[in-house]
């Protein structure tokens, strides 16, 4: 009975990548979420699609089955508005295990006003509501020169945010990268639906 009401307060986020999730439990932790937060690697089958909706969507799909209490996975993109007018965007994970951030900085070519944005977008299987909801966050910036930085993961060392423009994201503590990333503001949004929910 006791072990129930804990898996009723567990909320799983899954997820292969665990920068992702330990970027999520920090904000959990500080905002004192009335859920525990727990990471779940399951196979997740993944299309191409042409959104990062279509991608979550589908992959939510697909874990459900296999999950019987609330979950929810996030999928994010890396985007060179300018000039690569958006890719790598839905390829990300493609285009960093085969070109990787080298491979993009040579594309670019030291260009000058580069534009870029990462944006993340989470979606919830909600039990107590039986629901699908999608909480989206969004960051802009540009491509850096070249890579800088020890934190962080994926393209982090090669983008810097507008908000704090002499810094890559890898140069930023989780903390601060949280309080303006695509997925610190996805995550808050989702917290204060589990919050209004609960
Ligand atoms: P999942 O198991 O959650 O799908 P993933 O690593 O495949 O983990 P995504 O599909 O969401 O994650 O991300 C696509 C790519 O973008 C992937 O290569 C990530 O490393 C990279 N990426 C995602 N979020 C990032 C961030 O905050 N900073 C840097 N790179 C990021």
């Amino acid at each position: 009975m006791l072990i129930m009401k804990k898996e009723e307060n567990s909320i799983y986020f899954v997820t292969g990548n665990k920068n992702k999730f330990s970027e999520a439990l920090e904000v959990f932790t500080k905002e004192r979420v009335p859920y525990d937060l727990k990471q779940k690697d399951i196979d997740t089958m993944e299309i191409q699609a042409e959104t990062l909706k279509d991608v979550a969507l589908f992959k939510l799909n697909s874990v459900k089955p296999k999950i019987t209490n609330s979950f929810f996975i996030e999928d994010a993109g890396f985007f060179v508005d300018i000039p690569l007018n958006g890719f790598p965007g839905v390829y990300s994970s493609y285009v960093l295990k085969t070109i990787g951030n080298d491979g993009i900085l040579k594309l670019i070519d030291e260009y000058e006003g580069s534009k870029a944005h990462f944006s993340a977008i989470i979606s919830l299987y909600f039990k107590p509501l039986d629901s699908i909801i999608f909480f989206e966050g969004y960051i802009s910036g540009r491509v850096s020169r070249d890579m800088r930085g020890e934190g962080g993961f994926g393209f982090d060392p090669i983008f810097i945010p507008d908000s704090i423009p002499d810094k890559t994201f890898a140069e930023l503590s989780i903390h601060r990268k949280n309080r303006i990333s695509h997925r610190g503001q996805a995550i808050k949004k989702l917290i204060l639906f589990l919050k209004k929910n609960h």
